[in-house]
């Protein structure tokens, strides 16, 4: 056996003892920076006191709430501890997790994306009650600081919350932009706050997949903003743009989400729990802008829920731009000058997104290529499903050009065609499908995706068709299940093997089954 030299192991106890987290617990509502915090004397530990003295030693800290009901930020009439915030709290300089669950009678969100809504009950709100434009809660110049922030509802500030880190800070559980009950907006004027601002190279997470992390993000100007490159952020789980019941708007200003350049961002995800649900944003759910050969590479979009409710019944909209209607924006919008590479939806259970109830298109392909959108599904859209164009607003439908050597928006990849109908059993149907883009204008192998139509969009995915560039630009022959005419609509989309998908073809099957195959 090895014996420990005394002062070895006196050096390894005291580097143990300082890597102890310390909590904190803020029992006043005061804004005054009261950080004795003693857990045997009252009144002695306001939040800026407890950051402050978080901010004293490296630890990894907690701060939890036990503000009692006797506090002078106590509001009796909705039970909840409301924070003054008068002028700037501290930046956090060190790793710390703010816990607004600790505050008695708050419960964390139970309800899954599935089931709709949120069902957290907040219990401490922090307002910015100065005239100034300060953020709510920041990172500092430590950039190796991990921040958790939970269970907090915040507003009136210029970003509720603010990361410029590396490390990779948590949003879980937040009301931001709302008032404590998740139903009103807290902003009645036209103010420019947003939810969240990230910075800096963290693998942030926004939310996440269990029900607890979600967050909901409404009534700001931006729901999550960034103007500079992103790395690996996810945002998972969240209400943008909803109240919490997810039913009915508390509409951000501007967008959902407004990111420049983003790698391997993650906006919901296939995992249980990870899609978003986004609502009544006014300029539009994702608005996404960059530069560079490669502006968002390795990005997905999966899984979420765009302008309607679990039901898909409700009317709730996104891009309806209420301020200027005559100018409705799609639902997503991507504009960049090379490749985007980026995904939305996807071939793996869970990936689809679902579209609803756009101002304009629901997904809208400006200049960049390398986009693909593939098995979403589409409702009551007022735009184009997908438009693809060659500058920062829509176009409207393009028209197949011979040969498609035509550029713009995912190279502005030529539709399917159908160009004719062959046997018809059943069940099934043989469908000759034509692409008629040229190997020089794009990668193959091309795949075609069918839908099912209902009121012109594309309401189920069927099945998806691979040509070879051995036989590019000759007629493909599918077999479709006669439902896919339940609507008397098909709609298809072609995908080069470069992830450039076309706007939506359509191939009405009135006329073919004119005598007698309808009811
Ligand atoms: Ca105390
Ligand atoms: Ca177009
Ligand atoms: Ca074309
Ligand atoms: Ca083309």
């Amino acid at each position: 056996m090895n014996a420990i030299a005394p002062t070895l192991l006196a050096g390894l106890l005291l580097n143990t003892s300082a890597t102890w987290a310390a909590t904190f617990t803020v029992d006043t509502g005061s804004d005054a920076s009261l950080s004795a915090c003693m857990d045997a004397v009252a009144d002695d530990c306001s939040l800026r006191g407890a950051i402050t003295a978080a901010n004293a030693t490296p630890d990894s800290d907690r701060i939890e709430f036990d503000i009692p009901d006797t506090d002078a930020s106590y509001q009796a009439s909705t039970a909840h501890w409301r924070i003054d915030v008068s002028s700037a709290l501290p930046l956090i300089e060190q790793s710390l997790e703010i816990d607004g669950y600790t505050q008695p009678g708050s419960v964390e969100n139970t309800l899954t994306p599935e089931l709709g809504g949120s069902n957290a009950v907040l219990k401490i709100e922090l307002q910015n009650v100065s005239a100034l434009s300060i953020d709510g809660l920041s990172s500092g110049n430590n950039f190796n600081a991990l921040i958790v922030l939970r269970g907090l509802a915040i507003h009136h500030f210029a970003n509720q919350i603010a990361y410029f880190s590396s490390a990779p800070n948590r949003v879980e559980g937040c009301f931001l932009g709302t008032d404590i009950s998740g139903t009103l907006a807290a902003n009645a004027g036209n103010h420019s706050q947003n939810g969240v601002r990230l910075l800096g190279n963290g693998n942030f997470v926004i939310g996440g997949t269990s029900a607890a992390a979600r967050n909901l993000i409404s009534g700001l100007y931006n729901g999550i903003v960034s103007y500079q490159t992103l790395s690996n952020v996810r945002i998972e789980g969240n209400l943008i743009g909803s109240d919490i019941s997810g039913t009915a708007t508390i509409g951000n200003r501007s967008n959902g989400i407004s990111f420049g350049n983003a790698q391997n961002l993650r906006i919901g995800g296939s995992d249980s729990g990870a899609g978003n649900q986004f609502v009544g944003n006014a300029l539009g759910a994702i608005y996404l802008s960059g530069s560079g050969s490669s502006v968002f590479p390795g990005t997905r979009v999966l899984g979420n829920l765009f302008g309607t409710d679990i039901s898909h019944s409700i009317d709730l909209g996104n891009g309806r731009n209420p301020g200027s209607p005559s100018q409705p924006q799609p639902t997503i919008t991507l504009f960049a000058g090379n490749a985007c590479d980026l995904q939305i939806g996807g071939d793996l259970p869970g990936e689809a997104n679902h579209f609803a109830y756009s101002g304009a298109a629901a997904l809208m392909v400006g200049a960049c290529r390398n986009v693909s959108a593939l098995r979403n599904t589409f409702a009551a859209n007022r735009g184009l499903a997908i438009d693809l164009s060659n500058s920062s607003s829509g176009d409207g439908a393009n028209a197949n050009d011979p040969n498609d050597a035509d550029e713009g928006g995912n190279r502005l990849q030529n539709t399917p065609v159908v160009v004719g109908v062959g046997a018809i059993d059943t069940n099934t149907v043989d469908v000759e499908v034509l692409v008629d883009s040229a190997p020089a204008n794009a990668s193959y192998p091309i795949r075609v995706d069918f839908y099912r139509g209902e009121n012109f969009q594309a309401a189920e995915w069927l099945q998806t068709l691979s040509i070879p560039v051995a036989q590019a630009q000759l007629p493909q022959t599918v077999t479709l299940p006669l439902s896919a005419f339940d609507d008397q609509l098909l709609l298809m989309t072609a995908t080069d093997a470069n992830g450039n998908t076309s706007e939506f073809g359509a191939f009405g099957i009135g006329d073919v089954f004119a005598d007698g195959f309808e009811d």
